[in-house]
């Protein structure tokens, strides 16, 4: 297994969780790298479900040590009661298995006002539909250069220094361009005197563990969080996450020479789901049975929100950005189950922009808005393939659908999951 990435190949919620799970089976170690508590990663273990916002999925194993990486910004909040709650069902998370890097950022009660504030101040068309989180404000102060670091927990001056400034400029900001209620130094100052102390224990430097684990022959897993469309850089910008999503972050949020990266699994659903605002040109609208069943057979709500997903059809102009973007060497397909009882199923090859072919997502947010699917067709399947445990076990059109994609993209499956358990899964590899 060496060192994999795995990364959302479309708008994320693609089943990273799922498969992060399955793959931890092989790994020693699991590494998130970017995002916060955005990301809602959902593990069925024998019909129990778990969500993971922050932690790495792969924590239900407990031999193997679980990383929030540099790139990741970590709300205190969240991850203590995420570590709480499996305490809670009798899974200890003791410092031996979950590392947290000195260099993540924090995401302070400023940040999320910050959010909330702004993206109820922005008119239609141009909200983001943010989680709400507080990622675009924490990603701001980190690259602005006044962020709070979670080994700054350690060294009380420095934070509360750092505490003082960033209150007395937020303040600023919530009351007087947002009309805001603003954030007491006080209240953040005593709420953060007890998250330094239940998470000393775990702040560490991942980047030297993991070099050493590197060196003693470990299998390293990196967990991406949201999906390639959603990068800073390469997404449906400004509908995007503040943080670079695609492959190469892996290395950059977990201090990781990128020579060390052995595979990059992509994680496609055989459909496509997007949340939050933003260009989606295989969307099919609220009400059109399709999506609708989509939708509903495919239980497409936001794991962090609730927020409905919008759904629609495969596109393989976003697949094939994905193969590009992030060097993929394996693709895996999930939710193919949900795809029974359509009579036909559509992939999108191209875009038309106003008479322009695309056959990559266009850069200009207004192109992309426009783009309008050109559409190949297949025939579907009506059997339950949710007991499937091999290709020979699918009705032929669904392995002929598998194929198609493996044609169209170029990259090899390696994984199908037929059902969200871990059993409900094809091992192709
Ligand atoms: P943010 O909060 O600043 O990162 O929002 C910016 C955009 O990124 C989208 N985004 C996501 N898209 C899919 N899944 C995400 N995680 C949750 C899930 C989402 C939820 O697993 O379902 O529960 O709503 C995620 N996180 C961020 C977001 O919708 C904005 O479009
Ligand atoms: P992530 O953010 O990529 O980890 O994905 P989410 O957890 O947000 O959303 C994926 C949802 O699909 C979760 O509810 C999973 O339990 C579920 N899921 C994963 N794989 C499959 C599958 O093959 N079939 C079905 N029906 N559900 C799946
Ligand atoms: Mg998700």
């Amino acid at each position: 297994m060496a060192s994999v990435v795995v990364v959302g190949t479309q708008w994320g919620d693609e089943g990273k969780g799922k498969i992060v799970d399955l793959l931890t089976k092989y790994a020693d170690c699991i590494v998130r790298f970017q995002g916060g508590n955005n990301a809602g990663h959902t593990l069925v273990v024998d019909g129990k479900e778990f969500i993971f916002h922050i932690i790495p999925s792969g924590i239900l194993y407990e031999d193997k040590i679980c990383m929030i990486g540099n790139g990741v910004i970590i709300d205190p909040e969240v991850l203590l009661e995420e570590i709480a709650g499996l305490d809670a069902q009798g899974l200890p998370v003791t410092p031996q298995r979950l590392m947290i890097s000195e260099n993540a950022h924090l995401i302070m009660p400023y940040h999320k006002s910050l959010d909330q504030a702004r993206e109820a101040s922005l008119s239609k068309g141009r909200k983001i539909g943010t989680t709400g989180r507080g990622i675009g404000p924490c990603y701001m102060d980190k690259v602005g250069r006044f962020g709070i670091k979670a080994g700054d927990l350690l060294d009380p001056e420095l934070f509360l220094d750092k505490l003082r400034s960033n209150v007395e400029e937020k303040n600023f900001l919530l009351t007087k361009k947002f009309g805001a209620e603003p954030v007491s130094f006080d209240a953040i100052r005593a709420q953060f005197e007890d998250f330094a102390r239940q998470l000393e224990p775990f702040i560490a430097n991942v980047s030297t563990t993991l070099d050493t684990a590197r060196r003693e022959g470990k299998n390293i897993l990196f967990e991406g969080a949201q999906g390639t469309q959603l990068d800073i850089d390469h997404g449906t910008y400004p509908f995007v996450t503040s943080s670079n999503t695609i492959s190469g972050n892996a290395c950059i949020g977990a201090g990781y020479g990128p020579a060390h990266i052995d595979e990059v699994i992509g994680i496609l659903k055989a459909y496509t789901t997007r949340v939050g605002e933003g260009p989606f040109p295989t969307e099919l609208p609220e009400g059109d049975p399709v999506g609708d069943a989509l939708q509903a057979k495919g239980r497409e709500f936001g794991a962090t929100t609730g927020r409905r997903r919008r759904c629609g059809w495969l596109d393989a102009v976003v697949a094939n950005d994905a193969v590009r973007l992030n060097g993929l060497t394996g693709l895996a397909i999930t939710k193919l189950d949900v795809l029974s009882g359509q009579p036909v199923l559509k992939i999108a090859n191209k875009y038309l922009v106003e008479g322009e072919e695309f056959h990559c997502m266009p850069g200009n947010i207004r192109k992309s808005a426009l783009a309008r699917p050109v559409y190949e067709e297949m025939p579907g399947w009506t059997e339950d393939i949710t007991r499937a445990r091999s290709l020979e076990e699918l009705p032929d059109n669904a392995r002929d659908y598998i194929k198609r994609i493996e044609d169209i993209t170029g990259v090899a499956p390696v994984i199908v999951s037929v059902g969200p358990d871990r059993d409900e899964t094809l091992l192709l590899r």
